[in-house]
């Protein structure tokens, strides 16, 4: 069951090889709640620049998918992003310091929330242009089958990004070269205020994939463990060489769109919608699932640990400095012309 999975088994030193798979799986959605937790307090302190999306809800989907992954393949996100490099296994340390603006941020500070790259585990970026990451997927995957080597695309995208044309462009291009990439939709229902069946001629985003010969399935994406098998299957079948696979996950965001009072009294959605999706909250489902193999008190030994990391994190992002004035002129394809106002009248 674990043997596409790379985590630190010595961790869990007496331990099942499978009790400390589902044990890192509970420990990393709890780090992408906890996360997006600190983030949404961050905000509401005027603490962020820009917007921040938070993907509490969906952390079944996002943990289950990515540990499908071995570590060096590749992980495309989005705009609702900050839990996708968490569970490719990125360290919350510098992640925290990037939604600041710190300098010790995985991008230096400059990329912030919506731009949480960190090749160091795979995760090759994401874009607040919704439906971009598609593209960017199936060009590293077109790189691996070029380079002859076995890594697999990972690329996350909603239900509104699917219909974007960048969609079915990549859809089909994948489909044609046999490209080795799993298209995961997080199909949360709505894309900003907009429910999916006012935007999509279709109920299922998976139906789309036969238009392009293309296998799917659709998982429920609260159960982390079942988007983690369609996902081991879409990646052994990738890494065969047999092409891409779409996976459509029915999941559901607690918070709006994203953080601010912008959306607060929009009745797009009801209060009892929102409370029959809490009843199946993807932490306390897989809880469940591991009564049987794991032990309570390890989940809440669980439970503490990811609390104090995200307070660690949270102090290395606080004491961190931001980065010095000239560094904004760095990594830029070109050296832009300066004209400070003062000098130039100055002469
Ligand atoms: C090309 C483009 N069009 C519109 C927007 C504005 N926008 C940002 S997020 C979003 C909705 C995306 O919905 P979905 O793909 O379902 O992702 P979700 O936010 O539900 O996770 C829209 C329309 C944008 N950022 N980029
Ligand atoms: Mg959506």
């Amino acid at each position: 069951m674990c043997a596409a999975v790379n985590f630190d088994i010595s961790v869990w030193g007496g331990m099942s090889v499978d009790q400390s798979l589902l044990l890192e799986m509970y420990r990393r959605m709890g780090l992408v709640r906890q996360f997006d937790e600190a983030v949404q307090k961050l905000f509401n302190s005027g603490r962020i620049p820009g917007s921040a999306h938070l993907s509490i809800g969906q952390e079944g989907e996002v943990v289950g998918a990515c540990m499908a992954l071995r570590e060096d393949d590749y992980m495309v996100g989005n705009h609702r992003s900050h839990g996708h490099p968490i569970g490719k296994g990125a360290g919350v340390n510098a992640l925290m310091a990037e939604i600041l603006g710190k300098s010790t941020g995985v991008n230096q500070g400059k990329g912030g929330s919506m731009h949480l790259a960190d090749f160091s585990v795979g995760s090759l970026g994401e874009s607040s242009i919704v439906g971009s990451g598609l593209p960017v997927a199936v060009g590293a995957a077109l790189g691996s089958q070029m380079q002859g080597n076995d890594r697999v695309t990972l690329c996350f995208f909603g239900d509104g990004a699917s219909n974007q044309g960048y969609f079915h462009e990549a859809m089909n291009m994948a489909a044609l070269w046999k490209l080795p990439v799993v298209f995961l939709c997080e199909n949360n229902g709505y894309g900003v205020t907009t429910p999916n069946n006012r935007a999509a001629a279709l109920e299922d985003i998976s139906a789309r994939a036969a238009g392009y010969g293309t296998p799917s399935s659709i998982v429920d994406g609260q159960q982390c463990l079942e988007v983690y098998d369609a996902v081991t299957e879409a990646v052994e079948r990738a890494r065969r060489g047999d092409g891409p696979t779409l996976v459509e996950a029915k999941t559901y965001r607690y918070h709006h769109h994203s953080e601010g009072p912008l959306y607060d009294n929009m009745t797009y959605r009801s209060d009892e919608e929102l409370a029959a999706w809490k009843l199946r909250d993807p932490l306390l489902l897989f809880r469940e699932q591991l009564a049987d193999s794991v032990a309570v008190a390890d989940l809440d030994r669980m439970d503490e640990q990811v609390k104090q990391d995200i307070a660690a994190a949270l102090e290395f992002a606080e004491q961190s400095p931001l980065p010095e004035p000239e560094e904004a002129y760095t990594h830029l394809y070109r050296t832009p012309v300066v004209v400070i106002e003062g000098e130039l009248s100055n002469g």
